[in-house]
């Protein structure tokens, strides 16, 4: 008797080597892509849905690419839901204006940006002021991978979702991964690749499935990230809780800078949009500005 092909849709949780391995569900199954899905623009990825007709010893081959929602290029995966962002409270220390940067871009990329706090076990009591700043305009999550301490409300906010874990190296990510996710061994402590061997090697990105279901994604750490390029009209739209604030600016496209009958300046005064936060819009705006006039 011959046996009869299956059909499952699954997701790519990792390419190597020419074949992609599709996780349906139940297990990983090595796959090859259908040849006419070799030769198209349109190439497979981490974290595509696709159909697949299984084979014998957990093979397969892809047919079919599904829709996506999102395509996300740093790290390569597509699908996206959130971002972890983690910055540790300590050691090091959190660089504020690179958190933007990242909440920015993730914004911009439509992802929705969690903001994971980490190494409290380490914080100093002042702190504490940065944490409350940044629970008015977003979700956040405060975590010791050392204690234990946040790491439920971490794990529940990445059920059933694909998570990119983004911030700088050395906050923890890794670590963190470790801790929620039983028998992972992902490797801390490391200094980057690229500054160990001075050259940089591909990196490939990886869906870690997740045991109450959904996907994470580690990635090495960005210790830098450009502010991306927006017009600088909409820059306020991606500051929550100040944005909220200008469709009552007495000019239209209102930049919030030296126009008069500003509504956003009006709030910094008066104390409902706080100043550093508005002086870090401002720092921002200024450079979009810059590369504007050159
Ligand atoms: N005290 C403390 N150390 C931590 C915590 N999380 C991670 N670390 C340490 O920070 C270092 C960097 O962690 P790692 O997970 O490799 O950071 P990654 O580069 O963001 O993946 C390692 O030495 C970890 O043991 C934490 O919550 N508290
Ligand atoms: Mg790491
Ligand atoms: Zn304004």
């Amino acid at each position: 008797m011959i046996s009869q092909d299956h059909i499952v849709t699954g997701i790519v949780v990792k390419a190597y080597g020419g074949f992609f391995y599709v996780h349906d569900g139940l297990t990983v199954r090595e796959c090859t892509l259908r040849g006419r899905l070799r030769y198209t623009k349109k190439k497979v990825m981490v974290g595509d849905r696709v159909q697949i007709v299984t084979g014998q010893d957990n093979k397969g081959v892809v047919e079919n690419l599904l829709p996506r929602r999102s395509v996300l290029e740093r790290p390569a995966v597509a699908n996206v839901d959130q971002a972890v962002i983690v910055f540790s409270l300590c050691d090091p220390e959190p660089n504020l204006g690179l958190l933007e940067r990242f909440l920015i871009t993730t914004m911009l990329n439509k992802i929705n940006p969690i903001i994971c706090f980490n190494k409290v076990d380490l914080a100093k009591e002042s702190q504490a002021e940065i944490v409350s700043r940044y629970r008015e305009n977003y979700n956040v999550i405060v975590t010791s991978a050392v204690t234990g301490e946040g790491l439920d409300f971490l794990r529940q906010a990445l059920n059933d979702s694909i998570t990119v874990f983004a911030g700088p190296s050395g906050v923890g990510k890794s670590t963190l991964l470790n801790a929620i996710i039983p028998g992972l061994k992902q490797k801390t402590g490391e200094i980057s690749v690229r500054l160990k061997s001075g050259k940089h090697t591909t990196r490939h990105s990886e869906l870690i499935a997740l045991p109450g279901g959904g996907f994470v994604v580690d990635t090495p750490g960005f210790s830098n990230m450009d502010l991306p390029d927006l017009k600088p009209e909409a820059l306020a739209g991606f500051f929550p809780g100040i944005g909220d604030y200008q469709t009552n600016c007495y000019f239209n496209g209102c930049l919030h800078y030296k126009e008069p009958g500003c509504t956003i300046k009006k709030a910094v005064e008066e104390g409902r949009i706080e100043g550093a936060r508005y002086r870090q819009y401002l720092e921002f705006l200024e450079q979009l500005l810059d590369r504007r006039r050159r």
